[in-house]
């Protein structure tokens, strides 16, 4: 056990195998408990600061590596075979030199487990901040990646060949990198992400928040890709090559490239599923007949499949302001709303969408004209509030308002999507509610009327009289049909959080 301790300026350059741990060693199941230690300045080939091997892992608490640096791989830590365990560490401006993980190098399945750790400033030619390679599948909770570099890709984490970390309530911001400044996942690495945030994050190729190339195809739900830039697109998020994600309740938002996809680009037979999610202002400025789509770009054989998603205020110079697709590409869109959203046409049918739609059904489509399909429209959704640039009338500066895209009462959107959709028990909106309210689904990522049982959309004293009766308390349900719209969690009970829930907005 090693307690306030300083490991400073220390060097190992022995070469063969002496040249890792400029701080600190550990081999052969050697795993110390260290706290409140720092490694400043320490150099090596391999693991500036810290060197783990062949199955050891220290637990490390309240610890800071600080300008450490590798020739070779692993600035501040390299792990081979190992799997630390590291609660409130601190990564800052660590590098490595000769090749990649700046602040952090995985190899060989290291699947360490962070919490509440920080990485600022590292500097690598791959993953500035963290490189995870051959199965090494790290679990992040609570960790922040900021201001990380890569001279070439993923500026913040890089995933290679397998590698499938596990994060929790991650940020991720202002990292940079030529692709993947957030995240950079190549051959068949699919992390699971959870809550978390891009944003930011500026690419001078493609994939400013995540790029995803080579059948790697991550799990996202409730992150939000926001104020992301690369210069060829894929702004939000960039897919490449059979990399076809599953996503879940995200937001992309004040996304912006000069090329095509502010928000996402698919490209070659990447075909991503999208349900629960929202594009807004987010801007495609690439010029000529194959460019565009503000929100999203899909282009050589890929055909997203997207549920209830929303796109508004999304603008292309050229071609598709919501989605623009080429050669081959068409995706399906079932209970969408596309509306507000502008290309060189202005607010028409193929400014929502242009080029081929695989099939488009129970949407809501501004000025919908030839695209054929059972339950489309083309009347005004009505959200709460339309996306505004504040009072600077400027997109790109803090008073922007990307606006609430939640539906209002009377909306021709409400109870029109499919009504074949199920309501599924757990299965929610973008808001957590239930994704099925008063008996069919609404188009769009939110379901409108929680809170109101006769479904007038007012949450008043007549639902209060039908509230006592959905009341579960403790007991988990079934409670009856109807009673969902009380289930603001939608957790299958009704209980005291539900109430206050109702509190919350009775009398709206
Ligand atoms: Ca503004
Ligand atoms: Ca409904
Ligand atoms: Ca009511
Ligand atoms: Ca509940």
């Amino acid at each position: 056990m090693i307690i306030n301790c300083a490991f400073i300026g220390n060097a190992a350059d022995g070469g063969g195998s002496h040249d890792g741990g400029g701080g600190m060693y550990n081999s052969s199941s050697s795993s110390p408990r260290l706290t409140n230690c720092t490694f400043l300045e320490n150099t090596a080939f391999r693991g500036g600061g810290l060197y783990n091997n062949n199955f050891s892992s220290p637990s490390l608490i309240d610890c800071m590596f600080s300008e450490n640096s590798s020739g070779n791989n692993g600035g501040g830590m390299f792990n081979d075979f190992s799997s630390p365990t590291l609660i409130n560490c601190t990564f800052i401006d660590n590098r490595s030199n000769g090749d990649v993980g700046g602040g952090m190098f995985n190899l060989f399945s290291s699947n360490p487990k962070l919490t509440n750790c920080t990485f600022d400033g590292n500097w690598a030619l791959e993953g500035g901040g963290m490189y995870n390679f051959s199965g090494s599948s790290p679990i992040l909770d609570n960790c922040t990646f900021s201001h990380n570099m890569a001279i070439d890709n993923g500026g913040a984490m890089y995933n290679y060949n397998f590698s499938n970390p596990t994060l929790n309530n991650c940020v991720f911001h202002g990292n940079t990198a030529n692709n993947g400044c957030g995240m950079f996942n190549i051959d068949s690495s699919s992390p699971t992400l959870h809550n978390c945030t891009f944003t930011g994050n500026s690419a001078d190729d493609y994939g400013g928040g995540m790029y995803n190339t080579n059948k790697s195809s991550p799990t996202l739900t409730d992150c939000t890709f926001s104020e992301n830039s690369a210069v060829f697109g894929g702004s939000g998020m960039a897919n490449f090559n059979k990399s076809s994600p599953t996503l879940n309740g995200c937001m992309f938002h004040g996304n912006s490239t000069i090329s095509s996809g502010g928000g996402m680009c698919n490209i070659n037979m990447s075909s991503p599923t999208l349900t629960n999610c929202t594009f807004s202002v987010n801007k495609a400025t690439g010029a000529g007949t194959f460019v565009g789509g503000g929100g999203m770009y899909n282009i050589s054989s890929s055909n997203p499949v997207l549920t209830n998603c929303t796109f508004n205020g999304n603008t292309a110079v050229e071609n598709g302001g919501g989605l623009c697709n080429r050669l081959r590409s068409s995706p399906t869109l079932y209970n969408c709303i596309l509306w507000g959203n502008i290309d060189s046409g202005g607010l028409g049918e193929t400014a929502q969408i242009s080029g081929g739609v695989a099939s488009l059904s129970h949407s809501c489509v501004q000025e919908l004209d030839t695209l054929a399909g059972e339950g489309n429209i083309g009347d005004d959704p009505v959200f709460v509030r339309n996306p505004d640039p504040g009072p600077d009338e400027v997109w790109g500066t803090d008073d922007d308002d990307y606006g609430d895209l939640r539906l209002t009462t009377g909306s021709p959107s409400i109870d029109t999507g499919d009504p074949s959709a199920p309501l599924e028990p757990g299965v929610t909106d973008l808001d957590g509610h239930a994704r099925v309210l008063c008996g069919r689904v609404d188009m769009g990522a939110y379901e409108f009327g929680v809170g109101s049982f006769d479904c007038d959309g007012q949450p008043d004293l007549i639902d209060w009289a039908h509230f006592q009766a959905c009341y579960t308390g403790m007991v988990l349900g079934p409670y009856v049909a109807g009673c969902e719209s009380f289930d603001f969690e939608y957790d299958l009970d009704v209980d005291l959080t539900d109430f206050s829930g109702f509190q919350n907005i009775n009398g709206q």
